[in-house]
């Protein structure tokens, strides 16, 4: 984490930086499900910690850290009887690597207002999302400070965007359970079932790998809802001859997977539905061998379109195959499922991506999309998600499941 705040006061070379953590919920006002805390990304990437109701205060002068104070919440006894306990300002401490840690009532009676007052101070920083903004000490600093408040955002996104071994460490393990959960599915899955029963074995199988939650709601779309693109009521019951689409993802240590495949119920694609099925397989193909150090998502994007220009020629309807592929192939993957990180920029090692070519036939009932996890290496790029993508491969497993479940 030492590394990571260097680096940060690197970014921005000189100011005072605020990092506000989340906020403790309202179990009764705001409809949390069970470990319903979630610590801020920005916040956690720097500090490690979990604690609500924090901020940490770094010093940047010539983009080295020349102070680092974090302000947590005092213990208090009585409450912890209901919610467990936090951590002491010694234990803070020791898992940040930040010396000097204070009580938060000192952060809102003294440096806001010595922020506020203090003409010293060239620029303050603070992550200005629509959430910090309504944070009444940014507010306060906004409207009657005397220093300017800049954006931290973009500084975070820069250093986001490059994973470091951990941060790929964990994405690999999110990923594994992800691989896990569809693997169960599509030996699961048959007509009959309700979506939302195979949302159950797939959420059954995150929590039982490790996952503290899901890293968005579970997209569990079968037949006509197989083309809603973020479909999530599950409550379809699925038939004989129609595809599912399932776009999962688990989080694990806060870092996210997000992989779709698309199978069919019965065990068996029909003709019409393999047409699409292997035209998608091929832009998906195209569109990772365009992922490597210098190009950018812009040509990643580029390869799956022209495949599909060139192969889906009259194959998908009225429409072009293009015109029914509504979405971008990629986004970053990291902390949040649609990472931040600058869409222009050069792929470089580190960078972890999502390849999702699609097509979805609203007429047929039709959609199609398969979804991997991309990290970008020196020569071009690993597949970190690997459930089994290969139609033969997937009617084969369903076959062997069917005959398992037969005995
Ligand atoms: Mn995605």
């Amino acid at each position: 984490m030492a590394g990571r705040r260097a680096r940060l006061a690197e970014e921005v070379g000189d100011g005072v930086l605020l990092v506000p953590s989340a906020t403790t919920k309202s179990i009764e006002g705001d409809y949390p499900q069970d470990s319903d805390f979630r610590q801020d990304n920005n916040f956690l990437y720097l500090t490690g910690l979990e604690v609500p109701d924090s901020w940490l205060v770094l010093i940047a002068a010539g983009g080295q850290v020349r102070a680092e104070i974090l302000f947590i919440p005092e213990r208090e006894p009585a409450e912890e009887m209901w919610t467990g306990p936090k951590p002491s300002f010694q234990e803070a401490s020791k898992l940040s690597g930040i010396v000097d840690v204070r009580a938060i009532s000192d952060f809102e009676e003294t440096a806001v207002e010595s922020l506020k007052q203090d003409t010293g101070v060239k620029a303050i920083y603070a992550p200005l999302n629509p959430h910090s903004r309504h944070d009444p000490h940014i507010q306060t600093l906004l409207f009657e400070g005397q220093a300017e408040v800049l954006d931290l955002e973009p500084a975070f996104a820069r250093l986001r965007q490059v994973k470091d071994d951990f941060e790929i460490e964990m994405l690999r393990r999110a990923i594994e359970i992800t691989d896990g959960a569809h693997l169960a599915a599509l030996r699961t899955a048959r007509p009959g079932m309700y979506e939302y029963e195979l949302e159950a074995v797939i959420e059954y199988n995150f929590r039982r790998g490790g996952a503290e939650r899901v890293g968005f709601p579970s997209i569990v779309g079968a037949g006509p809802n197989s083309v809603v693109l973020h479909y999530d009521k599950s409550r379809r019951r699925m038939e004989e001859g129609d595809l599912v689409v399932m776009d999962i993802g688990a989080e694990y240590s806060y870092y996210s997977a997000d992989v779709t495949r698309t199978i069919p119920v019965s065990g068996a694609f029909s003709a019409r539905q393999r047409e699409i099925y292997d035209l998608v397989l091929g832009a998906h193909e195209a569109a990772l061998a365009a992922v490597k150090p210098g190009n950018t998502l812009m040509d990643v994007e580029r390869a799956a379109r022209v495949y599909l220009q060139e192969h889906g020629a009259g194959k998908c309807g009225a429409k072009s195959c293009n015109d029914q592929f509504p979405h971008g192939v990629s986004h970053w993957l990291g902390m949040d499922v649609h990472d931040v990180g600058d869409y222009s920029v050069k792929l470089q090692p580190g960078m972890v991506l999502t390849v999702e070519p699609g097509i979805y036939l609203a007429d047929e009932g039709i959609g199609v999309r398969v979804e991997d996890d991309v990290l970008v290496t020196e020569t071009g790029y690993e597949l970190l998600s690997n459930a089994p993508r290969d139609p033969d491969e997937i009617e084969a497993l369903m076959a062997e499941a069917a005959t398992v479940s037969r005995r």
